[in-house]
């Protein structure tokens, strides 16, 4: 838009700048909102955009000053540098392919440093430390810097990614591998930034509960700007800036380049995301020049290079860090004389040499400086820097800097020179490692000021101080039969959870945890009971106030409602489960949520929990392909058992019946909290009513592993005998089927509760593996093979999942097996259609019942064909499989 009037317009601006000086931003921010006000009142149309220029947010004269010796600082820099260098090409010397990476730890090198010098805490005894998200890629910059502290050795280094025999260094930050270092496993990207946000919540929480003091702990996140393209990077902003989380404060390494080349080569990533950010509720602090631009800036009085800032689009600012000086003075400046002009005495090395914001420690410094003075916002630092940075015609802002992993000796004679790291020439083909005496001032310079934060980062506390758990009789109406009452396998659930909530020693630690499904569940109950945890409180009276299940939002609740937002439940959850480890307080939560949404949707979420040491209970409600019968293809699941064994410490069940719930849950708690095993829990629950037995005596055993007898027909003299198992609502139809075969066909039956294939399977396997290691001794007998015995009867399955969870056991059952189980995409109908459709009914395992003895010659063939009629089952129905 054109100026009509410059003298009218500079009048206004210097209006404004003059109540800054007098009164104040506060001030001239009120004068400002009453002004748009006025504007909204008289129609006129608001400039839409939510950015600033393309500056620093920060003016010089409002940053605060680095109180540290910043040439001691760079000297520790430039080691830290070289070291993670030397770190990943001895790796990939050592064996080629091994990987590792270069360019983003030296873009992010300051950003980093002036973290650890400065802000970043480690715990004390009356504190636990801030959290800090380091980004994954980014590790070889933290292990350069302890080493350099001498938390690690050459030796450690020299171990990069072989991490096999256990004291080598993780390739990204895991703590499954490195218990004592890596907090959180960020490498996936997007992960970070959402676990970040729910800390952060959840370190609020706690708080307003009075379980964990919050001081003014942080929580830090490093993350990409090419990272921000993921959902769960931005897709949970909004919570954080509704909730006001002033702990939590995002430093985006903009440099402008992720994998395979420009962010947005065409565009502005750092315009992008401020805009993103600010309309979420977040306080942006903008570092993108650093301080050798700041005299051009204040000679710049037309305003010429602010827009010439503005107009350059990204791919053109990573050319002049490729091309260098010469190039940026004809491509940056040259388009406007008067921009020649300012930079006319400057030498080509001098243009190259104005840094960017992320690069320098005092802009970096005072923008965390004011991130962590924040108040009711979050903030995001988005720092512009170089990828590659130092690394020359090695690849500094080349498209394919992220995935050098060496230089040639020329290169790195430049970058020891430029960093000025004491290795002689002839040593340099090597690339050692350099490290300063012990009582160098570099050495001493970062040991203290670690010291003066409270120790050194990443740390990870592994232990916690056990909690007594209630005994099984706690549950003693659970355990109990339900009488004529028929109530679900979640209702018996969530009767769990109240006896649990209750209890006097962990009941308070016992957090239910909701994507807007508690009324799904029958959990409503627990609105006005508990609460429903927001910082606002209840700032209306709700409708159904007079109910006695209102709907209570409380400061002080405690369930976490995270609205439809699976993602960011499974991080609140997380978050609970590693409390134990960030804040030492052991916490219990139990995510409940449509099976169907859990690991199929958060999966890699419910990985990163594994390799977190999560400890809780994640329960798959709505659970069954044919039980779940209304809902149809995208609802019904028949899987998540199987994906929940994909995870190496995720146990997982399938419970019918509300004693065995009770006991999982029991032992469950007794395990991770008393035991401190390191595992977490998956549970199935459905939501068919039937009557719930009481628990037969002896059982608790067999249902923690996996396995009991639910009826042992008394000896039988005839062959005419099934062994039947199940699991889930379709032990009801093996029950049922074993009454048809006795009262239709005369043979006896067997039945078998299988609470967890997955957990026999993992023993099965382990035993297996014993005795192929151990040939000469005598060898083992798998839990079930040692329940089940040497039958000789055909066994059959049945389940309301896929087969491929059932015939996980074929390898260790003595006699013929027929599993039936619910292939293919569900769909909606009544469960007793569903379950003829998919083939698992009382009928269906009476038909594989009879196949089996038929194929034994026990029974004729015959007699199956006219089972199968007299069900009126179509042998020529398609499979459910294609369909
Ligand atoms: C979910 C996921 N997808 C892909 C990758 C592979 N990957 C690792 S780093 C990277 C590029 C990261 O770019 P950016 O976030 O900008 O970080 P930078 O290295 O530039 O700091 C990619 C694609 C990954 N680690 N995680
Ligand atoms: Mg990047």
């Amino acid at each position: 838009m054109d100026d009509l009037d410059p003298t009218e317009t500079r009048e206004w601006l210097e209006a404004l700048d003059s109540i800054c000086r007098s009164q104040g931003d506060e001030r001239a921010s009120y004068i400002l909102a009453q002004l748009n006000a006025r504007a909204t009142e008289n129609g006129i149309d608001l400039p839409q955009s939510v950015t600033t220029h393309f500056c620093n947010t920060i003016p010089v004269v409002r940053e605060k000053k680095m109180p540290g010796d910043l040439f001691m600082e760079r000297r520790i820099r430039s080691l830290v540098r070289w070291n993670a260098l030397a770190m990943v090409m001895r790796a990939n010397a050592q064996s080629d392919g091994i990987g590792g990476h270069i360019a983003s730890f030296s873009s992010a090198a300051t950003l980093y440093d002036v973290g650890f010098n400065y802000f970043f805490r480690g715990s004390s005894d009356d504190m636990p430390g801030d959290l800090v998200f380091f980004q994954g890629h980014s590790s070889p910059g933290m292990y350069a810097r302890s080493f350099l502290e001498g938390r690690l050795s050459v030796e450690q280094l020299d171990k990069f990614r072989r991490e096999v025999d256990g004291t080598g260094l993780s390739s990204y930050p895991h703590p499954w591998l490195m218990p004592d270092y890596w907090q959180f496993p960020t490498v996936s990207m997007g992960l970070g930034p959402i676990q970040a946000i729910y800390q952060a919540h959840v370190m609020r929480y706690l708080s307003a509960r009075d379980l964990v003091a919050r001081g003014n702990r942080k929580v830090w996140a490093f993350l990409g700007d090419g990272e921000c393209d993921e959902p769960e990077t931005l897709g949970a902003i909004s919570l954080a800036g509704r909730e006001g989380l002033e702990n939590l404060i995002f430093v985006i390494n903009c440099n402008l380049q992720r994998l395979d080349g420009p962010v947005r080569g065409n565009g502005k990533i750092i315009q992008e995301l401020e805009g993103v950010f600010r309309g979420a509720g977040w306080n942006v602090i903008k570092v993108i020049w650093g301080r050798h631009w700041d005299q051009l800036l204040e000679r710049d009085k037309s305003g010429l290079l602010l827009q010439r800032m503005n107009e350059v689009c990204d791919g053109e600012l990573q050319n002049y860090k490729y091309n260098g000086g010469a190039y940026t003075r004809e491509h940056f400046f040259g388009k406007y004389p008067e921009l020649l002009e300012l930079v006319k005495d400057m030498t080509d090395e001098q243009i190259m040499a104005l840094n960017r914001g992320g690069h320098d420690p005092y802009k970096v410094y005072a923008a965390y400086s004011e991130a962590i003075e924040s108040k009711g916002h979050p903030t995001v630092i988005l720092a512009h820097t170089v990828k590659g940075y130092g690394l020359g015609a090695g690849g500094q802002a080349a498209n394919d800097t992220h995935s050098v992993k060496k230089l040639d000796v020329e290169n790195l004679r430049i970058f020891r020179d430029r960093f000025g790291i004491p290795i002689s020439d002839d040593q340099l083909e090597t690339v050692p490692y350099y490290r300063p005496e012990e009582n160098s001032p570099e050495l001493i310079y970062m040991k203290e000021r670690r010291a003066s934060l409270g120790g050194p980062l990443p740390s990870r506390k592994s232990d916690f101080e056990e909690m007594s758990v209630p005994a099984l009789k706690a549950f003693d109406k659970q355990l109990g039969s339900s009488g004529k009452r028929e109530i679900s396998s979640t209702m018996a659930f969530v009767r769990i959870l109240s006896t649990l909530i209750k209890d006097k020693d962990i009941g308070q630690y016992v957090v239910p945890i909701v994507p807007d499904e508690a009324r799904t569940f029958g959990m409503e109950g627990m609105f006005r009971q508990l609460g429903i945890y927001t910082s606002a409180g209840q700032k209306y009276v709700p409708h159904d106030r007079e109910q006695i299940m209102y709907y209570k939002e409380d400061k002080k609740g405690v369930i976490l409602e995270e609205g439809i937002n699976e993602a960011g439940a499974m991080s609140a959850w997380l978050a609970l489960a590693t409390a134990y480890s960030t804040s030492s307080r052991p916490m219990i939560p139990f995510y409940i949520f449509y099976s169907m949404f859990g690991f199929q949707r958060i999966g890699d979420l419910a990985w990163a929990s594994g390799d977190c040491q999560a400890r809780g209970f994640l329960i798959g409600a709505t659970a069954g392909r044919t039980t779940l019968n209304g809902e149809g293809l995208q609802h019904q699941d028949g899987h998540s058992l199987i994906l929940a064994n994909t995870i190496p410490n995720c146990k997982s069940y399938d419970a019918t019946y509300s004693y065995e719930l009770a006991v999982i849950i029991q032992s469950g708690l007794k395990c991770m909290f008393e035991d401190k095993e390191n595992c977490f829990y998956y549970l199935t629950t459905m939501n068919e009513n039937y009557v719930q037995p009481a628990m037969p005596t002896g059982v608790e055993e067999g249902i923690v592993r996996g396995i009991y007898p639910l009826k042992r027909s008394q000896e039988v003299t005839t062959k005419k005998k099934v062994t039947l198992m199940g699991a889930g609502t379709i032990l009801n139809e093996v029950v049922a089927a074993s009454q048809i075969l006795k009262e239709e066909f005369s043979v006896e039956t067997d039945i078998w509760s299988l609470t967890s294939v997955n957990e026999l399977v993992r023993e099965g396997q382990a035993v297996d593996r014993w005795n192929l290691l151990h040939p000469t001794e005598t060898p083992k007998i798998s839990y079930v093979e040692q329940q089940v015995g040497d039958i000789s009867d055909p066994i059959v399955i049945a389940t309301d999942y896929m087969k491929a969870y059932a015939e996980q056991l074929r390898r260790y059952l003595p006699s013929s097996l027929h599993v039936l189980g619910t292939d293919g995409f569900g769909r909606s109908d009544s469960r007793e259609t569903l379950r003829h459709f998919f083939e698992v009914d009382r009928y269906f395992i009476v038909v594989a019942a009879l196949k089996g003895l038929a194929d034994k010659e026990i029974i004729e063939q015959s007699v199956v064909s006219e089972a199968i009629e007299s069900f009126s089952i179509d042998p020529e129905k398609m499979n459910p499989l294609y369909m």
